[in-house]
């Protein structure tokens, strides 16, 4: 039997190719150079402190009250991650789109949704960011440029692409000016296994479509590690390289760098309208979701995890470098825990949507009650058995 290295050695020998030519074969290099922002200043350090608190504490009662049955749904906590939502966004414009996969709390809280619209939302109450129809994966906030948690893997990557082609040809053709926006599509690792991010990755690529891919590479999706679900996981450049697209790895724990990083890595896509695919480090300290045991991996490797936490980092650095001191920082996390807990309130007292609205802000409003019949009542009258 021929196997394939065979095969593709003949194909080589019917070539011009010598084996000298095959040994100076170059691989390519990535020649890109970037110099990262500079560290920002205390005041907005402080800010990506008080972000990241809200958004732990936010996260922590979203699981009280998912346990105590007032959420119900699929539901994906964001604790150990929060550096990247937050140092991703910070390092750009606040009209800059952002598209996001299904773990989604804390991209919209750093967005600047109001805790409050967040949490009803995972009430299914009126008060929430969809009405309540959406919601723990569907966080959508248009005022903020926010197009969407997505349940589906991979899903949001072609409509990152989108967005970033929308945003140009209202840039450039439009307005007839530059290209001035840039699209960050978040997405987890198991992502990169899916067809349609490669689709995206070509058009992004083809079109020049200012878009960048934010992979928060968590290690994990849902019980399977990279190493086992994702071929090269060892080495995820190769999987932007085919497509011309530069790659970078941040480190997702720190939230500084991830700043300074992602800015420059923003301002280039911006210049050049080109897309970037960026690898944030990080890993998510609780289950994939709600009902998930985490038998896949050693309770050793979580402690060893969350040693190295993304709030500590900065704490830490804000201490030794700004003489922030303990007492501050408790008192910070005690106004966060206030918003919190005024946001889980407000959730609790927002009504349910009443029926009615089970017709509105969907894509068709003829189909009418059950009528306990196999046939949809849109369907009938229609002339149609099939
Ligand atoms: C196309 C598709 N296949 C399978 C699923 C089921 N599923 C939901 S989440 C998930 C894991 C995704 O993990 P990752 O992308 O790493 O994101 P993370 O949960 O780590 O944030 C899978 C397989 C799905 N939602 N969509
Ligand atoms: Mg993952």
């Amino acid at each position: 039997m021929t196997n394939l290295l065979t095969i593709d050695m003949n194909m080589t020998n019917t070539d011009t190719n010598t084996a000298a030519d095959m040994e100076s074969i170059e691989i390519r290099k990535d020649q890109l150079q970037l110099t990262p922002a500079a560290v920002p200043d205390k005041g907005v350090l402080l800010g990506f402190l008080r972000q990241m608190l809200l958004i732990r504490e936010f996260e922590v009662r979203t699981m009280q009250a998912y346990q105590n049955r007032l959420i119900g749904g699929f539901c994906h906590i964001y604790i150990g991650q929060e550096a990247i939502a937050v140092g991703t966004i910070a390092a750009v414009n606040p009209d800059d789109p952002i598209v996001l996969a299904y773990r989604d709390h804390g991209h919209a809280l750093a967005r600047g949704m109001d805790p409050k619209y967040c949490m009803a939302e995972m009430f299914g109450r009126i008060g929430g960011c969809a009405k309540g129809k959406g919601g723990s994966m569907h966080m959508f906030d248009a005022d903020h440029y926010l197009y969407g948690g997505h349940g589906i893997v991979g899903a949001q990557t072609p409509l990152g692409a989108g967005l970033a082609f929308a945003t140009k040809y209202e840039d450039e053709v439009i307005n007839g000016g530059k290209s001035n926006h840039v699209t960050l599509c978040y997405m987890g690792d198991g992502a990169l296994n899916q067809g349609c991010f490669y689709e995206a990755m070509n058009l992004a690529s083809l079109q020049d479509l200012p878009v960048i891919f934010v992979l928060e590479n968590n290690r994990y999706s849902m019980g399977t590690s990279i190493e086992r679900g994702t071929s090269m996981a060892h080495d995820l450049r190769v999987k932007s390289e085919a497509h011309g697209i530069h790659h970078a790895i941040v480190d997702g724990k720190n939230v500084i760098s991830t700043y300074q990083d992602f800015s420059s890595i923003a301002d280039w896509c911006r210049e050049e309208s080109r897309p970037f695919f960026v690898e944030a480090q990080t890993y998510r300290y609780k289950g994939h979701s709600m009902s998930d045991p985490r038998k896949y991996r050693t309770r050793e490797e979580e402690a060893n995890e969350e040693s190295k936490d993304c709030i500590d980092i900065l704490e830490n650095f804000l201490m030794e470098e700004h003489d922030v001191t303990q007492d501050s920082v408790k008192q910070m996390a005690r106004q966060v825990k206030a918003q919190v807990l005024q946001a889980v309130e407000w959730a609790k007292n927002s009504p349910e949507a009443p029926i009615e609205e089970l017709y509105t802000d969907v894509y068709t409003d003829v189909w009418g009650p059950y009528l306990g019949t196999s046939k949809p009542e849109m369907l009938r009258g229609e002339g149609s058995e099939q």
